[in-house]
């Protein structure tokens, strides 16, 4: 029997990454965005806003599971966060509901958390939202939403925060938030396979030597990470200087996203 999994913000960072990842034998993905795509084998392409519920709804036709990655990707406006990232989500979660499908996986973010200080040691799966932006308050949103659809309507959802995923690390910090491609991959492949799981909320990261999220409940549904940041370590504190976590931008979780450059109200 064939699977079919949407994939929504198909044309977006990790969309991209995750497109040729997760294709296999007897499985369709149907590929969702505003963004013009194209369909390769065994895939589909619907073009169309995570925030149009008749849409969503033709959409989640015939899905075993959604993989929910649409939405701004970065700080916006409130405005653009609550139409897109909030209600969407929303929307996405109403119209999977509607179309029966049972399993729902929810790219949260480490912007969920941003304001948690880098000196509380290692944050927990369930750490307590201290968003750092209008865009992790919409993950947060989204992660409550996610939660309320798996008590109330008994589907399966997994909020996964990820770190920042990437081909390579980009800067120090993401010597420490950083998500392979491939463990990404791994990661979804778990959250899509693992038996009811109920509701979870995992961290998105690979096993980094110099990690600051716990990997456990990660773990628990079967993820086995398999990169490491450090191989990159030596070339990026070259470039950049080891990264003093009592200093801006490393005091917290969020990085440069708890600066003054990201406050949307001034
Ligand atoms: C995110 O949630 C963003 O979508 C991504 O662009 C990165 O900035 C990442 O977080 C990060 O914190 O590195």
């Amino acid at each position: 029997m064939t699977e079919r999994i949407l994939l929504t913000g198909a044309a977006g960072g990790v969309g991209t990454l995750m497109r040729p990842r997760l294709a296999k034998p007897g499985r369709v993905l149907r590929l969702l965005d505003i963004a013009e795509l194209s369909a390769g084998d065994s895939e589909e392409v619907v073009r169309a806003s995570v925030t149009d519920m008749d849409a969503m709804e033709r959409a989640c036709e015939g899905v075993d599971a959604v993989l929910h990655l649409g939405g701004h990707s970065l700080e916006a406006s409130w405005k653009d966060i609550l139409d897109v990232n909030i209600n969407g989500t929303y929307t996405v979660f109403e119209a999977a509901r509607r179309q029966g499908v049972r399993r729902v996986i929810f790219a949260s973010s480490n912007h969920a958390v941003g304001f948690v200080p880098r000196s509380a040691g290692e944050v927990g799966d369930y750490a307590f939202p201290r968003p750092d932006t209008n865009y992790g308050v919409g993950k947060v949103a989204g992660e409550a939403i996610g939660s309320h659809y798996a008590d109330r309507y008994g589907m399966d959802v997994i909020s996964v925060r990820i770190g920042s995923c990437f081909e390579k690390p980009r800067d120090t910090r993401m010597l420490s938030t950083w998500m392979s491609p491939d463990d990404g991959a791994r990661l979804f492949e778990a959250c899509l396979s693992t038996p009811n799981p109920g509701y979870r909320v995992v961290w998105g990261v690979s096993d980094n030597t110099r990690g600051w999220f716990s990997l456990a409940e990660a773990k628990a549904i079967g993820y086995l990470p398999q990169d490491d940041s450090e191989v990159f370590a030596a070339e990026l504190i070259a470039e950049h200087g080891e990264p003093r976590l009592d200093e801006d931008p490393h005091r917290f979780v969020g990085g440069a996203w708890c600066g003054p450059d990201m406050d949307t109200a001034r």
